[in-house]
């Protein structure tokens, strides 16, 4: 069953110049071209592009799993994010507030309200699930895969555990995830090697939302966040820098360091675009505290998630 339901808050567009592209950068060609000069290429540029990375099998059942949930009254994960929109859906549904109340009324309130709303409806406005790994063997699969987990263990050094699953749903027209640094979200210490792992499952263009990156941007080490779209760098940092796109075919995926400054613009066609993310960190890197995090993100990033 979902536990949390949360809304993203409406907020006017990007300005497009935040999505210029300078280049698309050089991808490996499956696993069995992942030589030694991969480490040294993640190394400085803070990312690599794997492609078809994935078999054909896997993400096409992750895919089929992901329309199922969103069309789904309960996604059975932990959190589901929508689009702000979608909270006037529902209230007009419920004919009242579905804000109101202990944690306990809204989500019984929510349930009700999501079981008037056709599937079609919901699956327009979801745009993320996260902690679905316990509940969704089709998913935690994919985050499993043996060459996948290989190549993460070598970047970070060690053996690794997962710390984090996401879907992320770009619906129709969804909005944007301003620029920001995932590190900023976990409470693990500054030096952590992070990954992230993003993996394209259907067609990802500049047009629908691909992920867009500032190469080597990591060695510049933690950016001070602000609430301002999402809690992310802002815009005036990112002025007159040169990021590359990364349009992706399904099975396609990028590795990142977690200190790598990246965003995806609004997704500006009818069509959703669907990803998956996971991170993983070595296992004997320990939590430290939100304090700690706060102290070197900004104060303003409390109970935050990417
Ligand atoms: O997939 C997206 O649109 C953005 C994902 C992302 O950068 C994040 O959640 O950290």
């Amino acid at each position: 069953m979902v536990s949390h339901v949360g809304f993203e808050k409406p907020v006017p567009d990007h300005a497009p110049e935040l999505y210029r592209s300078y280049g698309t950068p050089d991808a490996v060609s499956g696993w069995d071209r992942w030589a030694p000069d991969v480490q040294a290429r993640y190394d400085r540029d803070g990312f690599v592009v794997v492609r078809e990375a994935i078999p054909r099998e896997l993400w096409s059942a992750a895919l089929e799993e992901l329309q199922l949930m969103a069309r789904s009254e309960d996604a059975d994960c932990s959190n589901v994010t929508y689009e702000g929109a979608f909270q006037q859906v529902l209230e007009r549904a419920l004919g009242a507030g579905v804000d109101a109340g202990d944690e306990e009324s809204r989500t019984a309130a929510m349930a009700r309200a999501m079981a008037r709303i056709e599937p079609e409806t919901r699956a327009a406005h979801v745009r993320k699930f996260m902690g679905f790994t316990r509940t969704h063997p089709t998913l935690k699969a994919v985050a499993s895969y043996q060459p996948l987990r290989a190549a993460v263990e070598t970047l970070a050094g060690e053996p690794t555990r997962l710390v984090q699953s996401m879907a992320l749903v770009k619906p129709p027209h969804g909005r944007e995830k301003p620029w920001h640094q995932d590190h900023a979200y976990f409470d693990l210490p500054i030096e952590a090697r992070v990954c992230g792992v993003w993996i394209a499952l259907g067609e990802v263009t500049e047009e629908n939302g691909a992920m867009f990156m500032l190469r080597g941007g990591h060695a510049g080490g933690p950016i001070v966040h602000f609430q301002r779209r999402d809690w992310q760098i802002c815009d005036t940092e990112m002025a007159g820098s040169r990021p590359v796109s990364l349009p992706m075919q399904a099975g396609d995926l990028v590795i990142f360091d977690a200190k790598i400054p990246h965003g995806t613009p609004t997704n500006r066609t009818g069509q959703h675009r669907w990803a998956l993310q996971f991170h993983y960190v070595g296992k004997s890197v320990e939590r430290v505290s939100q304090e700690y995090r706060l102290a070197i993100f900004g104060e303003e990033g409390k109970d935050v998630s990417c």
